[in-house]
């Protein structure tokens, strides 16, 4: 239920003397304590912890989409190991009953006013605003997509109405280039375009097609992971699995017509490649949502929430904090990035509340369970500065068969029952303890 009340200005904000609190607005608005603008991971986690402690009425989730979807299973969707409908649930039913969901998209920001405009035309007032909109899928950018999708051979994991495509793709593979891109832009989950490849390398071994097929990695990166201890390791993997990677190499154009698809050398941008497919897998240029990328008050030159990479603060305006894929937090995009980051974000944002400082600072962890195939995960943990900081007390950058069934058979749980829910902050007590105290 929406309150109506005049925008009072926080007392933290009455110090801090920043940009939001010399807005004299006194319209009277739709206006929450609290507005959580995107309902997915870091926006759902964070609504559940915040409402509980501020009480009903003072917290409102601004969220268009009727489901909410655990991204992390599409992997194993793509791979024929778990139903599309394993990995989402109703909105209504994982956001928390103490917060209002305001079944609407954002289409603009207000920060020196402390007001979002929702595509209905209302105007909806904060205390303090968190932003948890996540990465647009801009697979229009690639020329001949989203069309191609409706032909056979080509899928995209990342999406829920083509990630079906995948596994169909693989029934049906007979004989060619089985091909899997990765694009020219930051991405969620950056080892998920290789995981399918692996996956589907598996599968075609295991169907007796392996010797028919020709496995192709081509990818904008001028490295196979970012990471080097992991990037070592999915070396040996590929090498003994006969894949090729081309590195910086970006899918410009698919065209279904003759199965082909087009790359262009991004060292040498007058030069392309183009290749026949028998199966294509896509990884979509991604950026900010367009509300988010066309606000500049709000963002950095590439578009993302200008954060404090350490307090996930705002850098201007106090009042705002981001979590999530959404914000120019310099570390890889995941989940489990989203899962420490709610701790930090219940700790500066309860303390900015009061009236003061952040003090908590995010360390980066960020993890990436590479799987490798139908019963293998290499599980990569680390932190913003590209230093492991794996939990177990073994070494994580080898292939494991227990890492694959904590991807594919505890991580659901742990993201429905607990993360959602506000009760999971990421691994870092587990680590202390498995390493007896002498992690970080
Ligand atoms: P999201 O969860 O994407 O939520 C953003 C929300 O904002 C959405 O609900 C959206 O509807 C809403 N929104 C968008 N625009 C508007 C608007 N204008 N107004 C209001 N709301 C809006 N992570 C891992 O940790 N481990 C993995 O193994 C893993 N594997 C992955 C595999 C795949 C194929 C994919 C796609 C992702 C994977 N991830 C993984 C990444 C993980 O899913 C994301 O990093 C995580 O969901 C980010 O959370 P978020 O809250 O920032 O964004
Ligand atoms: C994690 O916390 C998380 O968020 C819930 C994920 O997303 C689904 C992950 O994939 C991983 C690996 C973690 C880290 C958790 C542990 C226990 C290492």
């Amino acid at each position: 239920m929406l309150v109506q009340r005049s925008l009072v200005l926080p007392r933290a904000l009455q110090k801090a003397g920043s940009k939001a609190h010399f807005s004299t607005a006194t319209t009277s608005l739709s206006s929450y304590k609290l507005v959580i603008v995107g309902g997915g991971a870091g926006g759902c986690a964070t609504a559940a912890k915040f409402s509980s402690k501020l009480g009903k009425g003072q917290v409102a989730v601004i969220e268009p989409s009727t489901m909410h979807y655990y991204q992390p299973m599409w992997t194993l969707v793509g791979g024929g190991m778990k139903k599309l409908n394993n990995s989402g649930k109703p909105m209504s039913e994982v956001l928390p009953k103490k917060a209002d969901w305001i079944k609407q998209k954002v289409v603009s920001f207000d920060p020196d006013n402390n007001f979002v405009t929702t595509e209905d035309g209302n105007q909806i007032g904060y205390e303090f605003l968190v932003v948890a909109l996540g990465l647009q899928l801009n697979y229009s950018q690639v020329k001949g997509l989203p069309e191609a999708f409706e032909t056979p051979g080509v899928g995209s994991n990342y999406s829920p109405l083509y990630v079906q495509k995948t596994f169909e793709s693989l029934k049906n593979f007979k004989e060619g280039n089985a091909i899997f891109t990765f694009p020219a832009s930051p991405v969620k989950c950056a080892g998920a375009p290789q995981k399918i490849m692996y996956i589907s390398e598996e599968y075609l071994r295991k169907n007796g097609k392996r010797s028919n097929a020709n496995i192709i990695y081509n990818t904008s990166l001028p490295v196979l992971f970012g990471i080097k201890k992991y990037a070592d390791a999915l070396w040996k993997v590929v090498e003994e699995r006969n894949i090729n990677v081309n590195l910086r190499r970006n899918l410009i154009e698919v065209k279904p017509d003759t199965r082909e698809a087009v790359f262009q050398n991004l060292d040498e941008p007058e030069e392309t490649f183009t290749y026949e497919y028998e199966m294509l897998h896509v990884t979509p240029p991604m950026s900010t949502p367009d509300v988010l990328k066309s606000c500049k008050a709000l963002t950095d030159d590439s578009g993302f929430l200008n954060v404090n990479k350490e307090t996930l603060q705002h850098t201007q305006y106090p009042n705002v904090f981001g979590i999530g894929d959404c914000t120019n937090v310099p570390t890889a995009k995941t989940a489990a990035a989203v899962a420490a980051q709610t701790g930090i974000l219940r700790k500066n944002l309860s303390l900015t509340m009061n009236g003061s400082s952040p003090t908590a600072l995010y360390d980066g962890y960020t993890s990436c369970p590479l799987v490798t195939g139908y019963s293998k995960c290499i599980l990569a943990e680390f932190d913003m500065n590209g230093n492991p900081l794996e939990t177990f007390p073994f070494d994580q950058g080898k292939e494991r068969r227990t890492m694959f069934h904590m991807k594919k058979d505890v991580m659901p749980a742990l993201y429905w029952q607990l993360m959602l829910r506000g009760f999971w902050e990421g691994p870092k007590i587990p680590r202390k303890i498995m390493h007896l105290g002498l992690s970080r």
